[in-house]
């Protein structure tokens, strides 16, 4: 830090500078981000409650009764508007807060996740000292449940489905997962932090879309984030119970707080108002009727890349899609090589060990879907020349 303070306006036109370019970068090319571009009405309710600390919900008591109603909302698209619920930093933390429960609960210290989870369960299972038991998946990207099945011992805390996989969107059976759960009476968490804001949605628009939610009596809890699908500036994860009873053992009480003692089931203290204010705002404005036509346009971008990707000879689909995230690969071609050709072309996709992952996102256009189309094909194709000029993205 200097020793003296610099002019504002210069601090600023340099925070600019640095900002925009990132912003650039996150607009134009990067299709590899389960993130959005949070709409500008939502950062202006950000703002308005920047100063707000949930974690002491006795002085911030607006706040505190937004965060009910939104959680009242996501309780109500998953199918349980009575749902026990905060909003967090992300769905890393949802996850860590729901394992956390099942472990206090059971007293049991295993958890049973699918091949395809998040990277979070691992960090939440070191966490909270639990054993990993990795299921396989099933040639449809899905958990092999009767591996689970197989695999619950008198030591499972939790076993875990998820509804929208990190790699390629794809839906685990929840509803034979909930049948096991309560025949097994183990605890059914289920990770439906990107597509809990997408699959209701997609059942509306007519889409054939299993059940995952609430509505199935074993699922004890899930994760559903409004920084992912919810078009909502980070960081807003969420996590819901399905009753108050799941998380006594995980609520501790802050006696001294200024607006009264409180007991609360978060990992953190003060917790931020902005998302918040941001994210009820997003759901008053928009109602389902906005978020329906955003993910219809997800929808329609993805279906626009599935049919030019099923039409080259070069590039192969790892699954047709159900939801806006697609995984692609080259025929003839590593998955490393691919990747590193579109990155000279400058795109910013994710890879995966056995493909590249695009997430369609409402901030993406159709002639930004086209040219990357266009550049697939090309990196796909063996003669591929690297282009002479990086591209700086
Ligand atoms: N559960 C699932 C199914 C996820 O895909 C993710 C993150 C999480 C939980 C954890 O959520 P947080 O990152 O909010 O804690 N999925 C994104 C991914 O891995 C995270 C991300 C988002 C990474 C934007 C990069 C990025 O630019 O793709």
């Amino acid at each position: 830090m200097n020793e003296k303070g610099e002019r504002p306006s210069k601090v600023l036109e340099e925070l600019a500078r640095i900002i925009e370019e990132d912003v650039k970068r996150f607009s134009f090319r990067a299709l590899g981000s389960m993130c959005c571009r949070p709409l500008p009405i939502s950062k202006i309710a950000y703002l308005m409650g920047i100063e707000g600390n949930v974690g002491d919900p006795g002085v911030w008591r607006g706040i505190a009764r937004l965060e009910k109603e939104v959680i009242r909302c996501l309780g109500g698209l998953l199918s349980n508007p009575k749902a026990v619920g905060v909003i967090v930093s992300g769905g890393t933390e949802a996850n860590i807060v729901a394992l956390w429960a099942a472990r206090n609960k059971s007293k049991k210290r295993e958890v049973i996740v699918p091949a395809s989870c998040h990277i979070s369960f691992y960090k939440a299972a070191d966490l909270l000292g639990l054993k990993i038991v990795r299921a396989p998946l099933k040639g449809d990207f899905t958990v092999d449940v009767d591996y689970v099945r197989r695999s619950i011992t008198r030591n499972t805390a939790a076993i875990i489905g998820v509804a929208g996989t990190t790699a390629l969107g794809a839906v685990d059976p929840i509803e034979e997962l909930s049948e096991l759960a309560l025949e097994k009476d183990v605890y059914l968490h289920v990770d439906a932090a990107f597509g809990g804001m997408v699959l209701p949605f997609l059942r509306e628009l007519g889409y054939k879309v299993p059940e995952f939610d609430f509505k199935l009596e074993g699922v004890c809890s899930i994760t559903v984030d409004p920084h992912k699908m919810g078009l909502a500036p980070i960081p807003a994860g969420g996590i819901l119970f399905r009753e108050h009873d799941i998380v006594e053992s995980i609520a501790f009480r802050t006696p001294y707080l200024a607006g009264g003692g409180v007991k609360s089931f978060t990992i953190t203290g003060t917790r931020p108002g902005g998302p918040i204010t941001a994210v009820w705002t997003l759901m008053r404005v928009l109602g389902k009727e906005g978020y329906r036509e955003i993910v219809r346009e997800c929808m329609e971008l993805t279906e626009l890349l599935v049919e030019g990707i099923e039409q080259d000879d070069h590039l192969e689909l790892l699954m047709r899609p159900v939801m806006n995230i697609v995984g692609v690969k080259a025929r003839r071609l590593s998955v490393r090589e691919f990747s590193k050709r579109m990155r000279r072309l400058g795109w910013l996709l994710s890879d995966f060990p056995t493909h590249l992952r695009i997430v369609l996102m409402p901030h993406h256009t159709e002639d930004l879907i086209n040219e990357l189309l266009r550049d697939l094909k090309v990196a796909a194709t063996k003669e591929f020349v690297k282009p002479r000029v990086t591209l700086n993205v």
